[in-house]
């Protein structure tokens, strides 16, 4: 890569002639993503840099003349933070069943993307892009919370509508965010959970494919043979899978406890149809 400038460092010499020559050193194990040319003294970039990962360094920088004396400088470098991260939704996928001719006043789902990038460069705006006919729901641009503006009809049951998120600098999401609506009559009763927690435990070594746990929800009996689980979301690496008729919860993927002590798993239980969720 090319070498970029960042700082000269100047160290005059009183002595004239051969004494006086100066040379620039630093301690390349501390420091890897800057060198010092030894004769002018430039501080140059040797690595690539990264605003997120780290954002300032600090070092002494040597000057030592042909005599053996030397003195040091510190040279404190600021990464400035550049637009290089587009907003990233997770989940990107919302599931909601609504009751018909109910008019919920609070959000019916609250959608989230985030941006590494830090200021204007990683604040999101939100917008419904696709699949708002008649203008049945409306979103907060800043904080992602997606509303009812009318009750909803059963005629119509099923909506999809696709969020995007766009960060101050222009960016937008890699994919849109879709939302899947779905409107129940007065008699589906959504599926609920035995539990609203399940600890569940395992070693960190244990093989792919090995069984975590179970979950259960319970529905009306009409929609008992029904029942579909899906993870809804706190598993973004792909460590978990969910058998969907059964709830059983498995292993994909060999797990670290130094890296994740500790995964929260949102599942969510399917039934009927029009879908309702728990
Ligand atoms: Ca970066
Ligand atoms: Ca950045
Ligand atoms: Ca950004």
């Amino acid at each position: 890569m090319a070498y970029m400038v960042f700082r000269y460092i100047s160290a005059t010499d009183a002595d004239c002639g051969v004494n006086g020559m100066v040379n620039y050193t630093l301690d390349e194990e501390r420091t890897k993503e800057f060198l010092v040319q030894p004769l002018t003294g430039k501080v140059c970039v040797n690595l690539p840099l990264d605003h997120e990962t780290r954002s300032t360094y600090e070092f002494p920088v040597l000057a030592t003349d042909r005599g053996g004396e030397s003195t040091s400088a510190m040279v404190k470098i600021q990464v400035t933070d550049i637009n290089d991260n587009s907003p990233i939704f997770y989940p990107r996928e919302y599931n909601v069943s609504l009751r018909e001719n109910v008019l919920e006043t609070v959000p019916i789902v609250i959608i989230v993307a985030t941006d590494a990038d830090s200021g204007a460069f990683g604040t999101v705006t939100y917008r419904i892009v696709s699949g708002n006919v008649h203008q049945l729901f409306r979103i907060d641009s800043t904080t992602g919370e997606l509303f009812m503006n009318e009750r909803l009809n059963k005629r119509n049951a099923m909506h999809h509508l696709t969020v995007s998120a766009v960060d101050g600098g222009g960016r937008d999401s890699q994919g849109h965010a879709h939302i899947w609506v779905s409107v129940i009559d007065s008699h589906q009763r959504p599926p609920t959970f035995k539990h609203s927690r399940y600890n569940l435990s395992i070693r960190e070594d244990a093989p792919i494919h090995s069984d975590v746990g179970i979950v259960r929800a319970i529905t009306s009996d009409r929609d008992a043979g029904n029942l579909h689980y899906s993870i809804y979301s706190g598993d973004p690496n792909g460590y978990f899978s969910i058998e969907p008729q059964t709830g059983r919860i498995s292993t994909n993927k060999v797990l670290d406890h130094e890296k994740h002590p500790f995964i929260l798993l949102n599942v969510q239980a399917q039934s009927g149809r029009p879908p309702s969720y728990g």
